[in-house]
């Protein structure tokens, strides 16, 4: 399966996701497929949709404390439910399809989530620090959502002239 990402402003990052019934091959294919895309580029979660799979699949891989990102402490999540979501963080956060744009963004702190794994069985997670974050941030992706629709409307304002220019410019360099 030949992926590629899809990068703001493609109208399928808009799109809501559905809900995955058949936990069968082409469900591992596009899990399998995802990750070593997201390694290749340098992602840290990757949800189905920035791929242009409107199905409620997310990967995620934090690295560990050495900084080093394992192929063990992949999580792949399916048809994730976010709940007893509290506290307050703030993050620097990037996104594959909003490629060279960081900003800090608000989140819960902590949270639990429900979902299913690539077998569709039942699976519990209680996520704090940049797990919960990523967790959040990936599932705003099954929802159409991005982490720019969070900004203010005078930092959007500003992005959306930084992201242009920048578009213009790759598109004048090629
Ligand atoms: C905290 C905040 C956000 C998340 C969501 C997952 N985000 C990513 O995995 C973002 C990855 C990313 C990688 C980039 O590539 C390089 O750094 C080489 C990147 O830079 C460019 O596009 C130029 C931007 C974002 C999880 C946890
Ligand atoms: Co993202």
């Amino acid at each position: 399966m030949n992926l590629c990402i899809v990068e703001y402003p493609d109208k399928r990052l808009r799109n809501k996701s559905v809900k995955i019934e058949k936990f069968d091959a082409n469900l591992h294919e596009l899990l399998d497929a995802m990750y070593p895309l997201m390694i290749q580029t340098n992602g840290i979660g990757l949800a189905a949709i920035q791929v242009g799979v409107a199905k409620e699949v997310l990967i995620l891989n934090i690295p560990d404390e050495d900084g080093e990102q394992s192929k063990e402490n992949l999580i792949e999540m399916v048809n994730p439910v976010l709940t007893n979501q509290r506290g307050e963080t703030t993050y620097q956060e990037g996104c594959l399809s909003v490629p060279s744009f960081y900003e800090d963004i608000d989140r819960f702190e902590f949270l639990t989530v429900n979902y299913q794994d690539r077998d569709g069985n039942t699976q519990t997670l209680e996520a704090d620090g940049l797990l919960s974050i990523a967790i959040q941030h990936e599932y705003d992706h099954l929802q159409g959502v991005l982490f720019i629709d969070k900004l203010t409307s005078s930092r959007r304002r500003k992005f959306e002239k930084e992201y242009k220019k920048m578009l213009k410019e790759k598109k004048t360099s090629k």
